[in-house]
Formats: C-alpha cells, sequence, structure tokens
C-alpha cells in the first residue's frame, strides 16, 4: 500500500497538549495508515526558520513541520488565508481585505511548504492536501517536478463565479488548483460552483461528468462529505452522562431545560443572530423565562484579527445585553464561555442538552450538528436547530431548519423545540441518526483515498459514482 501524506496548514502534534477546536485532526484520525507522513507549520515562528523539516514520531504517524517568519504568519496567515480568504469563501465580500503583497506572500509559503516536503516525498506517495492555506500546493509541487497524486480537499464552502471574480487573482488561483488530481468538496453545491468557475473563468475547458482537462492537466471534483466517529462519539456520550462535569452541569439547571451552541468564536458561525435569537425567544414567549437556560461554549479563534476582535466585543455586549434584561436573582439565560472544554465533557453536556443550536451564517459541513445528534439519548434525544446554510443541511434535513439571518425564524424554531413532543423528537432523531452514522469521517477518508488511488484518468471508470 503506497504511503499517504497529509498536508495541513496546522499539524495536530503529539506534542501539543490541551483541546483544540477544529474538526480537521478528529476527523483525520481515520485515514492514519501506519507509517502516514502528516506535513504543515509547526505553529511557531522563527527568525530564519531552517528549509528542512522537523521531524517528529507519533505512533503510527510521522509528523513533519516548517516554522513561519513573523512576516510570512502575519501576511500569508493572518492577511491572506485567514483576512481575504476565508470571508470570501464564507459570501461575507464586505470584510476581504486584499493586498497584493499578501497575496505573494501566500505564494512564498505554498513554495517553502513544496521545497520542505519534495526532499520527503517517494515515488508513489498519495499527496493529500486540505483547506484554503494550500490551494496553490499542487503547482507549486508540479513546478519542482512532483509526478505523484496529489489530491486537494476544501473544508469550507466554494463561491460562485460572481463573488469569486471579487478576488484580484482569482484566475491564478484557479489554473494553479488544476495541479491536482482530486477536488474535494463536502457538497454538491459547492462542487457545482467550482466547475461554473472553472467554466467561466478558464477558457476553453470543457467540464463532463465532474471531470474537466486544463493545459495538459485532468482534474476530477468530487463530492465527499465529511463526518465523524458516530459509534465512537455515541459511546463517550452515553458514558459522559455520568461524568463529575456533566453532573455539575445537570445541577446547576435545577430542571431547567438546556439549549447549548459549541462553536469557534468566529463570525462564520452567526453568533450574534443565535444570541439576539434567544433573547427574542424570551421576550415573546415569556413562558420559557427561568425554563430553559443557553450555554455557548465559543473557543476563542484567530485573535490576532480585528474582524475577530470586533466580534468578540460586540458578543460581550449582547451577551450582557441579554442576561441584563431577562436575569434573576436565582436564573441566568445565557451562559458564555471562551475557553475550550475537552472533548469528552462536550459529549456529556451535548446529551443533556433537549436543543443543539447550530446556526452558522455559511459553514463548509459543521461537524457540530452531527456531533449532537450522535450523542443524544435514543429514548429521549433533543432537537437540533440547523442554519440552511451549513453544508450540513444537505444531509439533515430533519432537523429544525432555520434562516440564521432570521433571529424571529430562529426564535420560533427554538419555541417549536422545546414544546415538541416525544414521538416527533424520536421520529427526527431517527431519520437524522441515520444519515450521520452513513457519512463517518471513516467514509469519507475511504472514498477520498480511493479517488485518489486511481491511476491516471479516473473520469471513465468512476462516471456513475461522481454523478451521483
Ligand atoms: C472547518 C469548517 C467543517 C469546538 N469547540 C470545542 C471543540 N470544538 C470542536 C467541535 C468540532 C470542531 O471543533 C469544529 O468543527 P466544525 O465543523 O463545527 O467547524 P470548523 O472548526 O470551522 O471546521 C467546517 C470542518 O472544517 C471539517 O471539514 O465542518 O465547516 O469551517 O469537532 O466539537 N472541541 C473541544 N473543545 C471545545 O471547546 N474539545
Amino acid at each position: 500500500m503506497a504511503r499517504l501524506v497529509i498536508v495541513s496548514n496546522r499539524v495536530p502534534l503529539p506534542s501539543e497538549r490541551g483541546p483544540r477546536a477544529g474538526g480537521l485532526a478528529v476527523a483525520l484520525a481515520d485515514a492514519l495508515r501506519p507509517g502516514t507522513l502528516w506535513f504543515g507549520w509547526s505553529g511557531r515562528r522563527s527568525g530564519t526558520p531552517d528549509p528542512e523539516a522537523r521531524l517528529q514520531r507519533g505512533d503510527s504517524t510521522t509528523y513533519a513541520t516548517i516554522d513561519l517568519t513573523e512576516a510570512e504568519y502575519r501576511s500569508f496567515y493572518v492577511n491572506f488565508a485567514n483576512g481575504a480568504l476565508w470571508p470570501l469563501l464564507h459570501f461575507r465580500l464586505g470584510l476581504v481585505e486584499f493586498r497584493r503583497e499578501d497575496y505573494e506572500a501566500y505564494r512564498g509559503v505554498n513554495r517553502r511548504f513544496a521545497e520542505a516536503l519534495a526532499r520527503l516525498l517517494r515515488d508513489d506517495d498519495l499527496i493529500w492536501v486540505h483547506d484554503y492555506h494550500l490551494f496553490l500546493l499542487g503547482e507549486e509541487l508540479r513546478r519542482l517536478g512532483v509526478r505523484n497524486r496529489i489530491g486537494f480537499f476544501l473544508h469550507t464552502p466554494f463561491v460562485p463565479p460572481a463573488l469569486l471574480h471579487a478576488l484580484p487573482r482569482a484566475a491564478e488561483l484557479l489554473r494553479a488548483m488544476c495541479g491536482f488530481d482530486v477536488v474535494g468538496f463536502h457538497t454538491r453545491t459547492y462542487q457545482r460552483a467550482f466547475l461554473e468557475c472553472v467554466r467561466e473563468i478558464l477558457p476553453g475547458t470543457r467540464v463532463s461528468d465532474g471531470a474537466f482537462s486544463y493545459d495538459g492537466r485532468h482534474v476530477l471534483s468530487i463530492v465527499d462529505p465529511i463526518g465523524i466517529d458516530a459509534a465512537g462519539f455515541a459511546a463517550t456520550a452515553a458514558r459522559a452522562e455520568h461524568s463529575a462535569e456533566t453532573m455539575r452541569l445537570r445541577e446547576s439547571l435545577g430542571g431547567r431545560a438546556l439549549a447549548i451552541g459549541v462553536d469557534r468564536l468566529d463570525y462564520s458561525k452567526g453568533l450574534v443572530n443565535r444570541f439576539e435569537a434567544f433573547g427574542r425567544l424570551l421576550g415573546k414567549y415569556p413562558q420559557h423565562r427561568r425554563q430553559v437556560s443557553f450555554l455557548q461554549i465559543a473557543a476563542r479563534s484567530r485573535e490576532e484579527s480585528g474582524s475577530y476582535q470586533r466580534l468578540r466585543r460586540e458578543l460581550d455586549r449582547i451577551v450582557g445585553d441579554t442576561n441584563g434584561r431577562f436575569s434573576e436573582f436565582d436564573w441566568v439565560p445565557l451562559r458564555y464561555m471562551t475557553s475550550t472544554v475537552r472533548r469528552q465533557i462536550l459529549a456529556g453536556f451535548y446529551r443533556c442538552a433537549h436543543l443543539g443550536v447550530v446556526t452558522p451564517l455559511r459553514d463548509g459541513m459543521n461537524l457540530v450538528a452531527k456531533e449532537y445528534v450522535a450523542a443524544q439519548d435514543p429514548t429521549d434525544p433533543g432537537v437540533l436547530i440547523l442554519s440552511r446554510f451549513a453544508g450540513a443541511a444537505e444531509d439533515l434535513t430533519e432537523a429544525l431548519i432555520v434562516n440564521p439571518f432570521d433571529a424571529d425564524e430562529i426564535a420560533d424554531a427554538m419555541h417549536e423545540a422545546l414544546a415538541m413532543p416525544l414521538a416527533e423528537r424520536l421520529r427526527r432523531y431517527a431519520a437524522l441518526r441515520e444519515r450521520v452514522w452513513d457519512t463517518t469521517a471513516s467514509k469519507y477518508c475511504a472514498k477520498f483515498l480511493t479517488y485518489l488511488e486511481q491511476e491516471e484518468r479516473p473520469v471513465p471508470r468512476l462516471r456513475l459514482q461522481v454523478a451521483s
């Protein structure tokens, strides 16, 4: 079996302690065949980074990392990847800050990744690149003569041409993506948007069954929804139900219902509208006052960026406002924490929550929605409220689907969920459970690797599967 080489911006080094918010490491755990090499940024900044990667051995995986300079960190990571690409890919043109020098630094870091990685490669390695930080890596590797199969998976949405055009280097970026053999997306919608961009921005390209040729290269796009280890997470949640932390949470509720939200503190996650909606629930339906508490775990993220700092101030304000308005001397409606919680503890919290509230304004997939479903007690499940703009909504149609921009609609859904009879909760849960168990992390990995392993021109052989 060929060696698998995973490349992502950040590498989950075994030496790093403490829970990290983010789905990649958990989802890829199943892909890590013995001998896998995982390459990326160490998370460290240094004056003159060594061009050679530093190696660290884990149980079955070797981690190879390079440092970034302070200037690279700022321009590549903070400014271009998270200040231009992230808002663009989440349909937030107003937040995009494009500077040509940041793009140059982005290309520079993709090149440096390629140079350090190329030194470690064997001829038959399968290379699987992850996410928007590394759109140019395939092209940079090809430039160095790397002929291995290279796949790319995008964890965010992809935007239609009207939006992509707003990025000054869009055509260059799209051309660079032709350095990959397989390009994967969570949903059909993102794949369709990508192929529309290809048709419109790369002249003369003919797309057929998700595949196209450009400048002598064949690229296959696929839909491969990411998931979680559903059975494993369900078992963790069942165990965690009796953990000290879950018991303390239960006790603190004093018999009240619990609504839960778990997100990185990011403007794409729709936290402002969610809090606004919870306030409206209490204002519009006073019967829920004192009867329900909302716990929001919002792990701090990208704190160096101005738009994240502004979001945090806005959230502080709205939490204070809501609690000031509705709190009573023995009840605080909105519990808001910005530190991380261990995954096992999180599982127990999901299980005691009557409502899982997942209302991103845009989200590639959203694993929290799947975790919430997996964690439920099958005999008395809670209700999932889910944004129609999360990739997960394409599959999890038995959730209460809401428009996250409409705080009143979210408030009404919360009201409906709090009053939902057991029979309806059971019916919805059964359907959701089936989907979550059907699109697991291991299926996600297996599907991607099946396509990546196909030799030369996989289009005709995989035709039917791509169309499905
Ligand atoms: C990107 C895409 C896509 C959160 N807080 C804590 C914690 N988390 C964990 C959750 C979940 C993960 O982080 C978050 O994953 P999401 O999928 O919800 O969102 P992103 O981080 O934005 O991930 C997204 C994903 O990539 C995978 O492709 O679904 O659309 O944006 O697992 O549980 N974990 C712990 N403590 C916390 O406080 N332990």
